[in-house]
């Protein structure tokens, strides 16, 4: 195991108020106590608040807001996702290099995450504003051994995990928006981007993009985005660790990944649908700019495909597209 990650969960598992020892620390490692300072050392430039006292040895500092790869790996246990983080200061986008790693063979699982994005995007070619340490910017790589028609499965497996760690980490009263929002109130919190790339009937791999917005304020947002765009911090009033959010999101995907592809997919959109707003209502979906379909949603079927009664009764599938919500 990477002994950054060795060095964080001992230093985790004293306690917040706890230390360890160099010798001790020296000893699980079969490393020099020098070797294990200069960890420290680098650790610290990395940014992570590490107290080094005479006689009693290292503390860790829980209160940082910075995402460090093995900080975040020392705090996960998952099955799949995460077993690989990459942490970037700048990037033009996540999606891109999670893309580039998945061509060069990179299993799936593989987490990066970038402190800002120049060319953050969303759907159809959108930007997506990612200023640096104000959110969550990151894309996961996933090898689901699904036909590409199913795919749609994994914005809702990642709108589920997102909205229950934001429920078990905030006070906020967060709710997702088909196909790929999540939302507080009319405000944009997350947007969620899934990437695929396919292979005649299957897929090879997707990458699946989320931007959350954390700690913004109304000043990070540009300015066409400050009536449309919310944060956590917005929300709760205080600012928010962004590297204990991270965990406990790749935790629940972790969790609900594992489920979808045990064939426990039915459950998770039946969540899907009661932390979804925009059911039970009248809804008009635009795809391609022009082509629009109205109906009442009436959930998601096993493919993760929205499902839209028409007035006449008839039922119909559609994935993609931007939802609104006509005015009763
Ligand atoms: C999305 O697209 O909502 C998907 C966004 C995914 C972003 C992540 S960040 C990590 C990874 N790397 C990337 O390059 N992308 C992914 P869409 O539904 O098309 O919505 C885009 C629209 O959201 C824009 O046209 C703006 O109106 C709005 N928007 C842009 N930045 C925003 C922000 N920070 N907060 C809220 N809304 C934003």
């Amino acid at each position: 195991m990477d002994p950054d990650v060795t060095i964080l969960r001992t230093l985790q598992e004293a306690g917040p108020t706890g230390y360890v020892s160099g010798e001790d620390l020296a000893r699980s490692l079969k490393i020099s106590r020098t070797a294990v300072w200069a960890r420290i050392d680098e650790l610290r430039k990395a940014g992570l608040h590490i107290l080094a006292v005479p006689n009693l040895g290292y503390r860790l500092d829980s209160h940082d807001d910075v995402l460090i790869a093995a900080h975040l790996r020392s705090r996960l246990q998952t099955q799949r996702i995460g077993h690989k983080i990459l942490v970037f200061r700048e990037t033009a986008s996540t999606q891109d290099l999670v893309g580039k790693l998945a061509r060069e063979g990179a299993p799936e699982g593989l987490v990066v995450f970038a402190e800002s994005q120049k060319k953050g995007r969303g759907r159809l070619g959108r930007a997506w504003s990612s200023p640096p340490g104000s959110g969550l910017w990151f894309s996961a790589l996933l090898r689901p051994p699904w036909p590409p028609s199913a795919v749609t499965r994994l914005t809702a497996v990642f709108s589920v995990a997102i909205a229950r760690a934001i429920e078990a980490e905030t006070p906020v009263r967060a709710h997702i928006k088909y196909p790929n929002d999540i939302l507080c109130g009319d405000r944009k919190l997350c947007g969620i981007l899934t990437e695929l790339h396919t292979e005649i009937d299957r897929v090879d791999y997707a990458v699946v993009g989320v931007g959350l917005n954390v700690n913004a304020t109304v000043r990070d947002f540009p300015a066409p985005l400050r009536s449309l765009a919310t944060s956590l911090r917005l929300e709760s009033g205080e600012p928010l660790l962004r590297a204990r959010l991270a965990v406990r999101i790749l935790q629940e995907l972790d969790a609900l990944y594992a489920q979808s592809l045990a064939g426990g997919f039915p459950t998770i959109a039946e969540e899907w649908s009661r932390r979804c707003s925009t059911l039970h209502k009248k809804i008009t979906v635009t795809r391609g700019g022009t082509h629009r379909i109205s109906g009442t949603a009436t959930g998601i079927d096993e493919d993760g495909s929205l499902l839209i009664r028409h007035d006449s009764g008839r039922i119909e599938a559609i994935h993609g597209g931007d939802l609104t919500v006509e005015k009763p």
